[in-house]
């Protein structure tokens, strides 16, 4: 045998074993997006994840609200400060800003009553079989085995003081062989893994014949942790196991391990975002994934288990058939909190009348009918019509940087519920311009940051801009809302690709597309731009688009402003797509100018 036979042995040998070694599916660590793990995502970035109801998104993180910012509706709560609060919501919002203060029951305070959680039968402090005694019990409890999960095991190691959460809900604990538990007698715990305290979760007591064992846990502490090549770093410091992350389990206890998902393991669900959530949470009522498809075609997924008669519980997973009654030891706060975000402010955007009759069709961009782009603008600057804008609410058009100029604003007319600006449409209302801002590190040379706001003139004695025929496209506040390969919808009155003159409002449907460095190398700002078209190039932007939408409706059909019109290399050729603003990346900017409450329609 030569060298290079030996050579290409080895290689052969090195290849099939390394190719063995996951025993199936993909290798594990690919369903992890690396680059979005640079971005120590967390249950508090509202990138990724809903804020709680007392919590609001600020840059990116959900802090804090202020009791006063809680709806006023509920029932009062005592905390272990002892003292009441007017709803959980108040209790939690002074918690989030003492974190020492945690819930302790519903209703107003008593002198008597505390909760209690403790450790026993461990080897160490930080582990041990779950002892808990209720605020309305004088006895120590157990929790059974079979309700306790990394969930509520996380809850119970924050509520013990391990802020880094649970290592594991196995471990070999000391029960002294004397001691006979009736585990009949034990305790079911639910929590919904946002608790700082398990007096948060609910506990009920099933009288079954049937033993269950008890729960216990060991929590985490960094002095024991052995962090080796196959273990995946959590944010908060945590070690877990790679094969963990992208299971639809929160292991970390920040639930970093399931923000940055390409995929999820088992049967966890994965969100358009790229969270991995329980599948108990798919169609339970309430939206967990930020782009809604948790809870869309949720009718089907019904019809289809029952059909097949695998009809499941009111939670949506499979539990133990209660044979015999259930009896609630604690409230349901969970409930609570669903009501309580059901109260909070929302939002009306992106949703059209329906006012629909026929549709003509028309190749490379088709026309629009009266009440098909309500939130479509244009810009008239003196006698010419050479931009569009995107109208966001209250008085606000969102359009291009290189369309206006600060100083002109007494230049423009809005021109809303336009068609055709030759046979001008009798919803067609003109308005005048009180205000310009452009974005101040707009650079008219790379096209970077080409945004910029329009505040329209109020009628005279209004504190509103009435706009009857417009509706505003919401704006996205987060950029995990659409992917590359989404489908959406440009509109304008732009040239044609001959670069005929166009009169009449033509809208057309393009893709998002990826990777758009491969087409304009060392011009693209991947955070900044965004670019769409379709594979031969036949739809399109062109010039006189400039400043007009980019729309994309999500699973409920709500239509967010995807994009501005920016630039482009000519018009119409597949290997030079548009480019668009990608508005997410502003959102910050347009609610500090517009005000937060007219854009934000979560994590207000
Ligand atoms: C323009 O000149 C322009 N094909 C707008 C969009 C595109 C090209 C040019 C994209 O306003």
């Amino acid at each position: 045998m030569t060298l290079a036979h030996l050579i290409l042995l080895l290689l052969y040998l090195h290849l099939s074993s390394s190719r063995s070694t996951p025993a199936s599916g993909p290798p594990q660590e690919d369903l992890v997006e690396q680059k979005c793990l640079l971005q120590k995502y967390t249950h508090r970035s509202c990138n990724k994840v809903f804020c709680q109801p007392w919590q609001r998104c600020i840059e990116g993180t959900c802090l804090c609200k202020l009791p006063y910012q809680c709806p006023k509706a509920g029932t009062p709560v005592c905390a272990t400060n002892g003292r009441s609060y007017p709803t959980y919501c108040h209790q939690k919002s002074f918690e989030c800003l003492h974190p020492e203060i945690k819930f302790l029951n519903n209703g107003t305070c008593t002198t008597e009553g505390k909760f209690n959680v403790s450790l026993i039968y461990g080897n160490t402090d930080t582990e041990g079989i779950v002892q808990v005694k209720l605020v309305n019990q004088d006895e120590q409890m157990f929790i059974c085995k079979n309700s306790w999960s990394m969930t509520e095991a996380n809850v119970a190691c924050l509520d013990l003081g391990f802020p880094q959460g649970v290592r594991d809900i196995q471990g070999r604990f000391n029960i002294p062989l004397n001691l006979r538990i009736n585990d009949t007698e034990c305790l079911h715990v639910r929590c919904r893994g946002v608790e700082t305290s398990l007096a948060e979760c609910t506990f009920t007591r099933r009288r079954t014949k049937t033993p269950h064992g008890l729960a216990g846990v060991v929590c985490y502490t960094q002095h024991e942790d052995f962090p080796t090549s196959q273990s995946f770093q959590c944010v908060n410091g945590k070690h877990i196991p790679q094969e963990k992350a992208c299971d639809g389990v929160n292991d970390c206890g920040d639930q970093s391990d399931e923000l940055c998902c390409k995929g999820c393991r088992g049967t966890a669900f994965l969100c358009k975002s790229g969270v991995c959530i329980p599948n108990k949470y798919k169609c339970n009522g309430e939206v967990d994934c930020i782009t809604g498809d948790d809870e869309s075609g949720c009718e089907e997924d019904r019809q289809r288990k029952i059909h097949k008669g695998l009809a499941r519980s009111d939670q949506g997973e499979e539990t133990e058939i209660e044979t015999e009654e259930t009896e609630m030891l604690t409230p349901d706060m969970d409930t609570e909190r669903k009501r309580i975000k059901s109260l909070l402010p929302k939002l009306s955007c992106g949703v059209k009348r329906n006012t629909h009759t026929r549709r003509k069709r028309v190749i490379g961009g088709k026309p629009a009918e009266v009440g098909d782009y309500p939130w479509q603008v244009a810009i008239k600057d003196g006698t010419r019509i050479n931009c569009g804008g995107i109208y966001i609410g209250g008085c606000w058009i969102l359009t291009a940087a290189h369309c206006v100029r600060a100083s002109k604003y007494r230049n423009y007319q809005i021109w809303t519920a336009l068609l055709d600006w030759l046979k001008p449409n009798s919803q067609l209302a003109v308005q005048g311009v009180s205000r310009v801002i452009v974005h101040e590190n707009y650079n008219g040379a790379t096209y970077q940051n080409d945004i910029a706001l329009i505040e329209m003139r109020k009628p005279p004695g209004k504190k509103e801009c009435e706009l009857p025929h417009s509706i505003p496209a919401c704006v996205p506040w987060s950029p995990y809302l659409f992917q590359p390969n989404d489908r959406c919808i440009i509109s304008g009155w732009g040239r044609e690709k001959d670069n005929q003159k166009v009169y009449s409002l033509r809208w057309g449907e393009v893709n998002l597309i990826g990777n758009c460095s491969e087409f304009y190398p060392g011009r693209y700002y991947e955070k900044e731009m965004q670019c769409a078209g379709t594979s031969d190039g036949s739809i399109d932007a062109c010039k006189g688009d400039s400043g007009g939408p980019l729309v994309c409706k999500d699973v409920n059909n709500v239509t967010y402003v995807w994009g501005i019109v920016s630039w482009g290399e000519n018009c119409g050729q597949p290997e030079f797509p548009g480019v668009y603003t990608r508005v997410a990346n502003y959102f910050d900017w347009i609610s500090y100018h517009v005000g937060r409450p007219l854009v934000s329609q979560h994590n207000v």
